[in-house]
């Protein structure tokens, strides 16, 4: 193999690595844990499930498993306890929040008429998404985009007793790769790439010796 044969091979390779890395998506469907849980402290996904703020009541909101009513996927989801309209959600590094199904929840007079997403990341606001308003008895898809967040706030708008109910699904998110663990693939491949070129030199120095 020639050294620009090689040295192309290797950037492929790389190429192919750094694209398919950041793709490996992360579903949370909440099918796998039992309905009337409260999320907080549970580390389920190991994901860190923030208590919320003050809904309906007086009473502090939470992450809460629930079913029936409307999900995406299985029988559970997840919603928001008291009708809390904001919902932190955090996460062990840097990851890109593709999105979830949102639907509704609860009491038609208590749903909400829209939800937003704020991305935080080493504890500042960095964006937020516009308003999802298609809430509804169909659990729909809320593409929510938001890349290099390690935390997140759900906010829904207030419709009753000060809070505005959801259910949520299918929350998928795709784990940003460290730029140290890029480093030791990269150092892997180059490693590799020595191996490959010794291995190829030895046949070709048994044959000369024949010749
Ligand atoms: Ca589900
Ligand atoms: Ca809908």
């Amino acid at each position: 193999m020639g050294k620009r044969i090689q040295i192309a091979f290797l950037l492929v390779v790389l190429g192919n690595i750094m694209a398919i890395a950041p793709s490996v998506a992360v579903v949370v469907n909440f099918d796998d844990i039992a309905v009337g849980t409260n999320l907080t402290a549970s580390g389920y996904g190991g994901l860190a499930w923030e208590p919320g703020n003050t809904g309906a009541g007086g009473n502090q909101g939470y992450w809460l498993v629930e079913a029936p009513g409307y999900p995406h996927s299985g029988r559970n989801f997840v919603m928001n306890a008291y009708g809390s309209t904001l919902l932190g959600l955090a996460f062990p590094t840097q990851v890109n929040v593709t999105g979830a199904y949102f639907a509704a929840q609860g009491n038609p007079i208590a749903w909400t008429t829209g939800v937003r997403v704020h991305g935080y990341r080493a504890g500042s606001e960095v964006a937020v998404t516009d308003w999802f308003t298609d809430i509804d008895t169909q659990s729909d898809w809320f593409t929510i985009g938001l890349n290099n967040v390690d935390r997140i706030v759900v906010e829904s708008v207030p419709v009753k007793d000060g809070g505005g109910w959801y259910a949520m699904d299918d929350f998928t998110y795709e784990p940003v790769p460290e730029p140290s663990s890029m480093l030791t693939l990269l150092f892997g491949i180059a490693g590799a790439g020595g191996f490959i070129r010794r291995r190829a030199r030895v046949p070709l120095l048994q044959n000369q010796h024949r010749q």
